[in-house]
């Protein structure tokens, strides 16, 4: 059976158990041939497939809502819903995404991308069902990485009292990106590994083969079973007295046992946790090897440039060495922010906290507290999650946290949910904040450096990668740098980071500029403001960020309370979300190009 001769979930439904087994393994080869071309979340979709094809077999999209937490699994999800033919576009330009998005399929209930959302949405749609009088089943798939998130446990407190029909999968492979981390991990393990239980279940099982069951099968069974379960296995309380009935864990890789599990489950008036246990990079002998490394892959020929997480990562291991008071802390993005080689030089400097960014922030701040110099490398899209502890806990009292920010900028194919846009607005308004932008490898370095020095709250934002290093100035608080000067133009050009300063350098070939580093995007360097706010000047500010709240704006305020002399104009991106396309793309659809810079320029002379 080819996943081709499935376009619709009814026309799954209609294929016997047999051929499933067929149709697996032909979506997982097609997910395999077009992530290794495109790029995408690999391990994690090749251990989904059994599990959203049963999903599917039972339950009946769109009419029911089956909500994926983070949405990065959902591949198999997409194939069966009509869109197998066009997942050669999978995160391409004008191609579909790698998440569920309801613009995109009615099949995708819910828009996703940061972690730990499934049952808050789950629970949502099961009270609108209740209150429209509408029979929708709900299912929220959600991995033991995603269960580390704290909105989770708001939303699991919520599904335990509300008693609605709201069925949580726990897609358990022990893996977030990393190790899965934390007590509810550890939790999750005692479950999977009493052999007790497995042994339990195994004999229940068997008496389901022999004895011939109707009604409510292996569950009605493990019902009946469960006092003595429990006495067993004490420690499988914890969801059931919370209110939400537990069913496993069972293997995530038999599709017959899913079914059927999920047929009973179905008919459950309240809330029911099925936990299955899968391997992650399930059938990819690679990937099973190296889940962490295989969990989201580049596309064949990605641009390959100096990442400044790599620089974060090499700087902050030497100064752990020493300075005793250095502490790095990620919230599950040990690889991506480039602390790996850190955790295992510094294993007891080093905190992963799990999907926790909120949790990371105000930890931050009271190791700071407590006289620990706190690093927090999280990638701009998260760190919003944390916005109020860094207003509550960290500058109000001017704790010396340091945010290292990365991806800060666009970031092409994740798209909408993963976009850095926002986090100048939303870091500059905070009183006691510093907020510097390197353009290179080497001024990150230099700012790392002064950042050791540095005694209150402090964020470095910058994108992925940098093209190349050069001679920087020595970093002076609130000062920037002149990288271009040319005392017979009268067009500055000011640059937050360093994709504002590569598309300015390559205007100035054509035109004669003044370009400069502004290093701090808080505080301003007032004093060079004041010096160019001269009537005939014209100030054009570059950075990769929204508009709304941004660099330019906090230019434009500044240069407006001071009698704006000059015309200044802000280029940034526009009041949009921007969806997966290549980082170049997204540029210049916002206009951040040296042909738009040059225009706007002319159009002001
Ligand atoms: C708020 C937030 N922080 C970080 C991430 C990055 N992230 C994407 S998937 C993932 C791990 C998820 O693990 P799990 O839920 O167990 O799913 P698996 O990939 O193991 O199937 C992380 C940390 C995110 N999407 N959202």
């Amino acid at each position: 059976m080819n996943y081709d001769q499935v376009t619709t979930p009814s026309e799954l439904k209609r294929l016997n158990i047999k051929e499933l087994g067929g149709l697996c393994a032909s979506i997982r080869e097609r997910i395999i041939n077009v992530v290794e071309k495109n790029g995408g979340h690999l391990a994690s979709n090749l251990g989904t497939v059994e599990l959203t094809v049963a999903l599917h077999y039972v339950f009946d999209c769109p009419k029911d809502k089956i909500i994926f937490d983070v949405g990065h699994q959902s591949y198999t999800h997409k194939i069966l819903t009509g869109r197998g033919d066009v997942f050669d576009g999978l995160r391409q330009n004008g191609g579909i995404s790698g998440f569920p998005q309801p613009e995109e399929s009615e099949y995708d209930a819910f828009t996703a991308g940061h972690a730990s959302t499934s049952l808050s949405v789950a629970l949502g749609f099961a009270e609108a069902a209740r209150q429209c009088s509408a029979d929708t089943g709900v299912v929220a798939v959600i991995g033991d990485g995603a269960l580390t998130g704290g909105m989770a446990y708001e939303a699991l407190n919520a599904i335990g009292s509300e008693h609605l029909p709201v069925t949580i999968v726990l897609n358990d492979n022990n893996m977030s990106i990393s190790k899965n981390v934390g007590a509810m991990s550890k939790y999750l393990t005692r479950l999977r590994v009493s052999k007790k239980y497995v042994g339990m279940k195994n004999e229940i099982k068997r008496a389901v083969s022999i004895i011939p069951i109707f009604g409510d099968g292996i569950l009605h069974l493990m019902d009946k079973g469960k006092k003595l379960l429990k006495r067993i296995v004490l420690s499988n309380k914890m969801f059931e007295e919370m209110g939400i009935s537990y069913y496993g864990p069972f293997d995530g890789h038999n599709v017959s046992e899913l079914i059927e599990i999920f047929e009973q489950v179905r008919k459950k008036k309240g809330p029911s946790l099925v936990h299955i246990i899968t391997d992650k990079g399930h059938g990819l002998k690679s990937a099973v090897i190296d889940p962490e490394h295989s969990h989201g892959i580049s596309s064949v020929g990605a641009m390959v440039g100096n990442d400044f997480s790599a620089i974060l990562g090499e700087f902050l291991t030497d100064a752990a060495e020493k300075d005793n008071r250095v502490m790095a802390v990620t919230a599950a993005m040990a690889i991506g922010t480039g602390l790996e080689k850190f955790s295992t030089a510094h294993p007891d400097r080093f905190k992963d906290v799990g999907i926790a960014e909120e949790h990371a922030v105000t930890y931050c701040a009271a190791l700071a507290a407590g006289g620990v110099k706190p690093y927090f490398a999280v990638y701009s899209t998260f760190l919003q999650r944390g916005f109020d502890q860094i207003v509550h806990d960290v500058c109000i009292s001017k704790r010396a946290v340091t945010f290292c920010v990365d991806r800060a900028g666009v970031v092409g194919a994740d798209g909408v949910t993963h976009q850095g846009v926002f986090d100048l607005s939303y870091l500059l308004p905070i009183p006691n904040m510093t907020v510097m932008c390197p353009t290179d490898g080497a001024e990150l370095k230099a700012m790392l450096e002064f950042s050791l020095g540095f005694d209150a709250p402090l964020a470095i934002r910058y994108p992925k990668s940098y093209k190349i290093n050069r001679e920087h100035a020595p970093i002076i608080y609130g000062k920037w740098e002149e990288i271009v000067t040319d005392k017979n133009s009268h067009v500055y050009v000011l640059c937050a980071g360093g994709r504002a300063l590569d598309i300015a350098l390559s205007a100035v070939e054509d035109k004669k500029l003044n370009v400069i580093n502004a290093r701090f995007v808080k505080p301003l360097d007032t004093e060079y403001l004041d010096g160019i706010n001269k009537r005939g000047n014209i100030v054009i500010t570059l950075e990769d960020n929204v508009r709304a709240g941004g660099f330019g704006m906090s230019v434009l305020q500044y240069l407006n309370s001071k009698g704006m002399l000059c015309k200044c104009v802000s280029l940034a991106h526009d009041d949009k979300f921007i969806d997966n396309r290549d980082v170049a793309s997204s540029l210049s659809d916002s206009g951040l190009t040296a042909e738009n810079l040059l225009n706007v320029v002319k159009s002001l002379e």
